[in-house]
């Protein structure tokens, strides 16, 4: 019998269970009435009276031995499977979402990256602006329309502090402390006081540049905007010039990149024109530079302004403005990954 103990006790040495039922078979296995030990208990009955104590000890240990392997596998386990320990770790793990850069993100970081390799400065400035630093010092007449409550918002109770209209109001604040030379991009949200739709909102976000030193032409203003084609579009972009008019630039013009989509040829995004809307520009007018106690006699500039949202929506493709501000996650997931 003693040979039977020694050997059921290095079998129940060795033993594993990987779940708490496994861990209860083996309870049943050994310690049940019926299990292995009990059968040892049954057997004692018949050992002669010269051996029962030794036996007896030896059962009971064995007995005892088992209870607590028993045990200590129990409680590791359950203590596994309520704490979740007890997946399965050579599965594949579960991939982790990360989250997406937003497409006015990726096309703003793009655009102001080409603009810093020319040496402009990017500056930010207040949502929340006084008339002057967005239509007085920018040349807009009293009457100007732009200043009319159906197009701009206006804080109720004093009519002086309003939404800005355009990013043109930073570069003001730019020209009032900086000395030319001055070469800076803006960047940021403007307001407009629209009926929303697919193709207008009541606040979407502008890139601005304003270049001021001596001698800056036309010529710089138009090489500079070719070099920001060919870099945002690729290589083959062309632009052409139409003649416009803003208050706050004189000559102005409106710029057309050559359709990226059809190569020029006519297609339903360019209307068959061939040519593509991107953005607005012109010499700043002398009646800016005086504004902001700048000499219109010694220094000449340009300025440009453009709307991420339009220039967003050419390169991906978007066809509703809203779908940039209603943040579905189906829309949001399909762009670039922000790490
Ligand atoms: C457009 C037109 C433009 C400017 C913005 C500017 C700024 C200063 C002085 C003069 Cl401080 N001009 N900005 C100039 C011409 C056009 O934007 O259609 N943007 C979407």
């Amino acid at each position: 019998m003693l040979e039977r103990i020694k050997e059921l006790k290095k079998e129940i040495e060795e033993i594993v269970a990987n779940s708490v039922e496994e861990a209860e078979g083996l309870r049943i296995k050994y310690l049940s009435k019926k299990g292995e030990i009990s059968k040892l208990f049954e057997e004692f009955r018949n050992v002669s009276a010269d051996q029962k104590k030794e036996i007896g000890q030896a059962v009971n240990t064995l007995k005892e031995f088992a209870q607590e392997k028993i045990n200590l596998l129990r409680e590791g386990l359950q203590e596994q499977e309520t704490k979740g320990y007890g997946i399965d770790l050579t599965l594949p793990g579960e991939s982790m979402k990360l989250g997406t850069r937003h497409p006015i993100s990726i096309v703003k970081n793009e655009i102001l990256e080409i603009f810093k390799r020319l040496g402009f400065v990017v500056s930010e400035g207040p949502e929340i602006e006084d008339d002057w630093h967005v239509f007085g010092a920018l040349n807009f007449a009293d009457d100007h329309p732009a200043r009319d409550m159906q197009d701009t918002f206006f804080i109720q109770r004093d009519p002086d502090i309003l939404l800005r209209t355009h990013t043109s109001s930073v570069q003001v604040h730019d020209m009032e402390t900086k000395k030319p030379p001055i070469r800076t991009v803006t960047f940021g949200r403007v307001f407009r006081n629209e009926a929303i739709s697919y193709r207008a909102h009541c606040m979407f976000h502008q890139i601005e540049g304003l270049y001021i030193d001596e001698n800056v032409s036309f010529a710089d203003l138009k090489q500079t905007l070719i070099y920001f084609a060919k870099e945002f579009f690729g290589e083959n972009a062309e632009i052409r010039m139409r003649p416009s008019y803003f208050p706050f630039t004189e000559p102005s013009a409106e710029v057309d990149v050559s359709c990226s989509i059809c190569g020029g040829k006519g297609c339903n995004v360019c209307k068959n024109t061939g040519w593509l809307e991107i953005l607005g520009c012109g010499m700043v007018d002398p009646h800016v530079f005086e504004a902001s106690g700048i000499d219109s006699k010694k220094y000449t500039g340009f300025a440009f302004g453009l709307g991420i949202e339009r220039i967003a929506m050419l390169k991906f493709g978007i066809n509703d403005l809203r779908l940039y501000f209603e943040n579905d996650v189906r829309f949001l997931q399909q762009f670039e990954s922000a790490h």
